[in-house]
């Protein structure tokens, strides 16, 4: 019984932080035209954000934000009306921002290069985390 634990123990670690990495530029390509859109980054920042709202209030407070895997912004940063939670808007409203400075030719995607660009691009890493959390 104790050898089972420690394997399940060990394929949840791992489970865990394939799911943070492994989502790279080419599995949030939905439509797979080497380009990501806004709506792209949108399907899959909604699906972190209710994963991570772990008390179901529409908003993630410090310690829900801490737990987000892969995340490098800042809270305080994402927090616009310092109210002690990010709400969807405030983190889209944020990856807009970053969205737009990383797109530098204005044409509403960014591609595999445009994210290569960012100082906090990590290959491996979600491209969502650079965008959003
Ligand atoms: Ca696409
Ligand atoms: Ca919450
Ligand atoms: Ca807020």
């Amino acid at each position: 019984m104790k050898g089972w634990g420690t394997v399940f123990i060990i394929a949840a670690v791992l489970w865990g932080s394939a799911w943070a990495t492994d989502k790279s530029f080419h599995d949030m390509d939905a439509n797979k035209d080497g380009k990501l859109t806004m709506e792209e980054f949108d399907q899959e920042a909604l699906k972190v954000f209710k994963e991570n709202d772990k008390n179901g209030d529409g908003a993630l407070d410090k310690s829900e934000f801490s737990r987000i895997k892969g995340a490098q912004a800042k809270f305080e940063d994402l927090d616009a009306n310092k109210d002690g939670k990010i709400d969807m808007v405030e983190l889209r409203n944020a990856a807009i921002d970053k969205f737009n400075q990383l797109d530098r030719k204005r044409n509403h995607y960014l591609t595999e290069e445009d994210l290569k660009c960012s100082p906090r691009y990590k290959p491996g890493a979600s491209p969502l985390f650079g965008i959003y959390f």
